[in-house]
């Protein structure tokens, strides 16, 4: 074959959607990864040495070891995915190599499980569910006292990130009569705070201490590591919730869990974990806390779509161009 029909090596390291994956064999050579089974740090540079592309996700953790043992041939890392914590952008912007993430997307659906979240915990939705499935108990029938949680309307929800997904769970939040705080590294122009009715805390230490609701959508970056510290976590009221979709590693898991354990705070609606898939057995212990296993963006229509961004961002790149979602280390 002349060099110039040779397809792109694009090496894909977690199965995706059938569509996505017969359209990357179409136009890529596709190195697909048929059994799902995420791939070893020793696999990741293996492929880091022979990919024109490299196609990881958030299991992958595309660090310095693997990124300064690339090939030269390496010029494309297309994450599949909104965050980026996974990729080392610093060695990769040394390297010349591009990085890319698949934002927009994933938003209302990500919003929808934050919203489900919000909802779910303060009026004990698992805990309900599970006590009728569990064939162990016998509901004696309705009580007025039983199974009592708590009303979310005219509450107060404090956002931290107030991006794409941010303002898409305070609209939602809107809708059902909560009142928007948010902070985040800007102020937003009045344009968007006016509609939401949203009030702006420079101080998140302030904002923290005031809200009856907190909902964490703020990237992971070096500077959100640990925002919710066990010295923040303190500010919270003690009848407060805490709800992430976000990335474990913004909330110090360790003193959640404590805190939860101990009942300092009311609950929380978690959908990531510091030390995935590790989660802290305290928080899996108690009924006041929902835990989902990192599905704030599982739809098949949400994958479908990150799947076809990651084909046009390949695409266009390889094609000499810019690719729409190129990542600037300054954005995280
Ligand atoms: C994805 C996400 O499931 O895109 C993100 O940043 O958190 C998720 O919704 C996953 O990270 C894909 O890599």
């Amino acid at each position: 074959m002349p060099a110039s029909t040779k397809k792109p090596i694009v090496v894909v390291t977690r199965k995706l959607p059938e569509v996505v994956e017969n359209r990357m064999r179409e136009l890529f050579d596709a190195r697909l990864n048929a059994d799902d089974k995420p791939m070893t740090h020793a696999q990741l540079v293996e492929a880091a040495k022979t990919a024109d592309v490299l196609v990881p996700t958030v299991t992958d953790r595309i660090d310095r070891g693997v990124i300064s043992q690339a090939g030269p041939q390496l010029r494309l890392i297309a994450n599949f995915g909104t965050g980026v914590d996974n990729v080392d952008l610093d060695t990769a912007r040394n390297r010349a190599i591009t990085v890319t993430n698949t934002p927009g997307v994933l938003t209302e659906d990500t919003a929808d499980m934050t919203m489900a979240l919000i909802l779910a915990v303060p009026r004990r939705l698992a805990e309900g569910t599970a006590y009728l499935k569990d064939t162990k108990q016998n509901w004696g029938g309705w009580s007025p006292t039983w199974m009592l949680g708590h009303r979310i309307y005219g509450k107060r929800l404090g956002i931290i990130g107030m991006g794409r997904i941010g303002q898409a769970v305070a609209q939602r939040a809107k809708a059902f009569g909560l009142q928007i705080h948010y902070h985040n590294r800007k102020r937003l122009p009045e344009s968007i705070e006016e509609p939401l009715g949203a009030t702006y805390w420079d101080s998140l230490d302030q904002m923290l201490a005031r809200m009856d609701i907190v909902s964490v959508n703020c990237p992971h970056t070096p500077a959100t590591y640990h925002l919710l510290s066990a010295r923040r976590l303190k500010l919270l009221k003690p009848n407060a919730y805490i709800v992430n979709t976000a990335r474990g590693e913004v909330i110090d898991e360790n003193e959640l869990s404590r805190m939860i354990e101990a009942g300092s705070i009311a609950g929380a609606g978690l959908d990531v974990f510091e030390h995935e898939p590790a989660i802290n057995p305290k928080l899996l212990a108690s009924n006041r806390v929902v835990a989902l296993p990192h599905m704030g963006s599982a739809t098949l229509e949400g994958r479908i779509d990150m799947g076809e961004k990651v084909i046009i961002n390949i695409k266009t790149f390889l094609d000499g161009h810019a690719p729409p979602d190129k990542v600037h280390p300054a954005m995280f």
